[in-house]
């Protein structure tokens, strides 16, 4: 297949919540040809509220004054079937952050409002090719509301963000199959069992099982917490670069022997409820994925991922009214 040339189509992006923090970040990553590639046009489609326009028009700005030679179109609107026309890759990332005092129940029905029109929206609008994936949090159960509510759009489309967001002290590219399991929570599974380094176990390069059970699994599930407490603003830039490869690890081949981290809708696999959105170990063929099968977990992991999936379920049976 030859490569597409800059006079290819462009492809529709719709990214909600656009005005945010991660939208900062997001919006000129994927102009500049970071998601989708260096030769494919986008026109963005930029969903906000209300009270956000204003600064979504100087957000527009900048984009115009960039000049992205790939970028074709900015519309901005405050309507979902505007917002997502004819849309390839939606990017649901405009959520409601949860604010002292409020309990993960009232957060769940918050942002179900949300979740639930944009599925619908979605199921009306977008292109046939669309791909989903939500940023905006509790992604995991954001994305299962959405994908309940438009079950025109098949559901191997839709994702949620759940990579891992830390170094590990070695060169990046010598971190592979690397999962991430379950919800995108502090009950987050990062899966160290099977992650190689240099091509060699993890466990045998770190040869310190005490540290990865301990201070580097909490070290992942607290980072969120700690770029808070660092930066006193919850983490956009890194959370705008996971979304840009996670979009370029779904539409694109996986490297051969690894893998990348993604929820996807079950299918039972390892003893997962179907139907529950959960990180799981992905390998993809640049059109269709699957969830590597037959990895091994110890007592400890498996302990670990019960816990993670009795938090989705939980999740799950707080909006169940939400679900079609
Ligand atoms: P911001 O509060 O900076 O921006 C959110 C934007 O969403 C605002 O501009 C707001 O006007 C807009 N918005 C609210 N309701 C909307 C609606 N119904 N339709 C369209 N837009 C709407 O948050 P930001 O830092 O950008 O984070 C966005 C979401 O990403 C949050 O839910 C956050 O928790 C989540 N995160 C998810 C991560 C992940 O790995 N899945 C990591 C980072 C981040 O914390």
């Amino acid at each position: 297949m030859s490569a597409p040339s800059i006079s290819s189509p462009p492809v529709h992006v719709a990214v909600t919540g656009a005005a945010g923090q991660i939208g900062y970040s997001l919006l000129f990553r994927i102009a500049s040809g970071a998601a989708l590639g260096p030769e494919r046009p986008v026109v963005l489609h930029l969903v906000e509220i209300e009270p956000a326009m204003k600064a979504l028009e100087g957000v527009v700005m900048e984009l115009d004054d960039c000049a992205f030679p790939l970028l074709a179109g900015v519309e901005t609107t405050t309507d979902l079937a505007a917002g997502f026309d004819g849309v390839s890759v939606a990017l649901l990332v405009g959520s409601v952050p949860r604010k002292a005092g409020m309990e993960r129940k009232d957060l769940l029905g918050i942002n179900g409002g949300i979740f639930k029109p944009q599925g619908r929206a979605i199921a009306q609008n977008a292109a046939p090719d669309v791909r989903v994936l939500v940023v905006g949090n509790p992604c995991n159960t954001n994305c299962l509301i959405a994908r309940s509510n438009a079950p025109e759009v098949p559901a191997e489309r839709w994702f949620a963000m759940t990579r891992l967001d830390k170094r590990a002290g070695v060169a990046v590219d010598q971190v592979t199959r690397v999962g991430v399991w379950g919800n995108h929570s502090a009950t987050q599974f990062p899966d160290f069992e099977n992650a190689l380094i240099g091509g060699r176990p993890a466990e045998e390069v770190v040869a310190d099982r005490g540290w990865l059970e301990g201070e580097f699994l909490a070290s992942v599930q607290r980072r969120g917490a700690a770029v808070i407490e660092a930066r006193g603003l919850s983490s956009a830039a890194s959370a705008a670069s996971a979304a840009i490869d996670s979009v370029a690890s779904i539409l694109g081949p996986t490297a051969p022997g690894d893998f990348v981290s993604v929820a996807v809708a079950s299918r039972g696999e390892y003893g997962v409820p179907e139907g529950l959105q959960f990180g799981f170990p992905v390998r993809s063929d640049g059109s269709a994925w699957e969830v590597v099968e037959g990895l091994g977990h110890s007592g400890f992991a498996s302990e670990r991922i019960k816990v993670t999936t009795d938090e989705l379920l939980e999740e799950r049976a707080e909006v169940t009214a939400l679900l079609a």
